[in-house]
C-alpha cells in the first residue's frame, strides 16, 4: 500500500515549517525580515533570527552576525539596515542613495565597500552572540566566534553609552522612531509633531506596493520620519543636535542585557567580567530613576528635548521586565499591568499587544499602534520566567507556538483574535518560534 506520511507531533510540523521559513529567507550571508516587504539585511531583526537560527545551524546563525557587524561604522555603530547590491534601488525606501552611507557617513566611519543606513536599532547583538555561542561552544571556539565579534560588540555599546548619552543621565537616546524598532508606536506622536515632514512629493513609499495602507505608518508619519533622516544624513551623522532625541525604556533594556552576555563572552574569553556586570547594575539603577513610573505601573518614554516622561502605555515599558537586578517590587507591579485592563495578559487578550488596550490610539491592525509582535512577546515571556512567573509565561508560550503556526509566521497579528497582518512568513517569527520549541 501506500505509505502515509505522518508529519508527527504538532510541534514537529511547526519546527519544519519555521525552518522553511528560514531556509526561503536566507541569501547565502544573512537573512532578510521578509521576502517581499524588507528585501535586504536588519540590525536587530538578525539578532533575534540567529537566535532562532542557532537551533537549526550555529554556523549559519554565526554568519548572520558577522555579516551585520561586517558592516559597522567606525564609531562603533551597528546600522540599522545593510543593503544587497543585487536589489533594485526602487525596492525599499529609504534606498542606499538616500542615506548615501558611504560619502555622507565618512566621517563617522562608514564601510566604504557596503551600503548601509545612518541610524541604528535596538542592540540585542550581545544577547544574541552569547546565546548563539552556547549552542555549539566548540564550533565556536574553533572559529574563534566570541574573540572575533566581542571588540566589536564592545564598540558598538561604547556608541550608545557615550556619543548617546544625549539626557545626560547615563541611558542611550534614539534619534528617529525607526532605531528603537517599533516606528509607528503612540509614545513618538509628541516629539514627531514639532518635526515639519518632508512634502509628500519628493519620496515614493515602496511599503505600500506590499503592505495594506491601513496597516502601515501613515503619509503624515513618513512625511516626518523621511526628514529626521535626511537632516541627520546632512549633518553627517553627528550625534546632538537633532529635534528628535528619546530615551527608550525597550531600547535600554535591551541595552542592559546585552551588557551583562557581554560580560559572560568577556569571562569566556579569559577577561574579568565584574566592571560589565557593575555598569549594568548601575545601568538598570539609572532605568528605574529616569523612566520608571510607580504610580502607573510601568516604564515610560523620556522626551530629551523637554525633559518629560511622555505617558503613552506601550509594551516598550514593559519590556524592562528582562533584567535579572530589577527590584522585587518593581517586576511585581509590571507583571500586574501586564495582566491588567491595558494589556490583558490572561485575560481578555491572546498575545501581549503593542499598544494600551483603553488607549486613545488604540488601533488592532495599525503596525506598532496595538497589533501583537512575536519578538516584544518573546522578551516578556523570558522576562516572566526570569521572575519566577512560570504559569504564566507557560500559558504565553503556548498562544505564542499556536499563534505563529497558525497566522503563517506573520509579520504582527490583531491582540484579540491573533489575525495575521502584515507580512507572512515573516524570520524573526519564525525563529523565535524555534526558540520557543528548545
Ligand atoms: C519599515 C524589518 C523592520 C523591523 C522594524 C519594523 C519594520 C521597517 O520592519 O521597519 O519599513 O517599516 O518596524 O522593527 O526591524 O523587519
Amino acid at each position: 500500500g501506500t505509505a502515509v506520511y505522518d508529519p508527527g507531533p504538532a510541534s514537529r510540523s511547526l519546527h519544519l515549517r519555521a525552518a522553511r521559513v528560514l531556509h526561503d529567507n536566507w541569501t547565502g550571508t544573512s537573512t532578510v525580515p521578509s521576502r517581499g516587504l524588507y528585501p535586504h539585511q536588519w540590525s536587530w531583526d538578525s539578532a533575534f533570527i540567529a537566535i532562532g537560527l542557532r537551533h537549526l545551524s550555529p554556523l549559519r546563525a554565526q554568519v548572520e552576525l558577522e555579516t551585520l557587524l561586517d558592516a559597522q561604522w567606525g564609531d562603533g555603530r551597528i546600522p540599522h539596515i545593510v543593503f544587497n547590491p543585487s536589489v533594485p534601488l526602487d525596492a525599499y525606501f529609504p534606498s542606499p542613495d538616500f542615506w548615501r552611507s558611504s560619502t555622507a557617513g565618512r566621517a563617522a566611519g562608514a564601510p566604504r565597500t557596503v551600503q548601509t543606513s545612518g541610524i541604528v536599532q535596538p542592540p540585542v547583538h550581545a544577547l544574541a552572540a552569547w546565546l548563539v555561542h552556547v549552542a555549539d561552544p566548540g564550533l565556536s571556539r574553533a572559529r574563534g566566534f566570541l574573540s572575533r565579534l566581542y571588540p566589536r560588540l564592545a564598540a558598538w555599546h561604547r556608541y550608545l553609552l557615550h556619543r548617546r548619552d544625549l539626557g545626560g543621565g547615563g541611558l542611550a537616546s534614539v534619534v528617529h522612531p525607526w532605531e528603537q524598532g517599533m516606528d509607528n508606536a503612540p509614545s513618538w506622536d509628541a516629539p514627531l509633531s514639532r518635526v515639519t515632514p518632508a512634502p509628500p512629493r519628493t519620496f515614493r513609499r515602496a511599503d505600500l506596493d506590499h503592505g495594506a495602507a491601513s496597516d502601515r505608518p501613515t503619509d503624515l508619519d513618513y512625511g516626518r520620519y523621511v526628514a529626521l533622516a535626511s537632516d541627520y544624513r546632512d549633518r553627517e551623522y553627528v550625534d546632538g543636535e537633532g529635534e528628535f532625541a528619546v530615551e527608550d525604556p525597550a531600547f535600554n533594556a535591551l541595552l542592559i542585557a546585552s551588557e551583562y552576555a557581554l560580560a559572560r563572552i568577556a569571562q569566556e574569553l579569559g577577561a574579568t567580567a565584574t566592571a560589565r556586570r557593575a555598569r549594568a547594575e548601575r545601568l538598570t539603577a539609572a532605568l528605574v530613576e529616569r523612566l520608571w513610573d510607580p504610580a502607573e505601573g510601568m516604564f515610560f518614554c523620556r522626551d530629551v528635548r523637554t525633559g518629560e516622561l511622555i505617558p503613552e502605555r506601550g509594551v516598550a515599558g514593559l519590556v524592562p521586565l528582562l533584567l535579572p537586578a530589577l527590584p522585587r517590587e518593581i517586576a511585581d507591579s509590571l507583571v500586574r499591568t501586564l495582566r491588567g485592563p491595558h494589556f490583558g495578559l490572561g485575560g481578555a487578550t491572546r498575545l501581549v499587544p503593542s499598544y494600551d488596550l483603553t488607549g486613545e490610539a488604540f488601533d488592532p491592525h495599525r503596525y506598532w499602534r496595538g497589533p501583537a509582535w512575536f519578538n516584544t512577546n518573546w522578551m516578556l515571556e523570558r522576562g516572566l520566567r526570569l521572575h519566577g512567573e512560570q504559569a504564566l509565561a507557560g500559558s504565553l508560550r503556548a498562544a505564542l507556538l499556536d499563534t505563529a503556526g497558525e497566522s503563517g509566521f506573520a509579520e504582527y497579528v490583531t491582540p484579540y483574535s491573533g489575525k495575521a497582518c502584515g507580512a507572512l512568513g515573516f524570520s524573526w517569527t519564525a525563529a523565535l518560534t524555534l526558540d520557543l520549541l528548545h
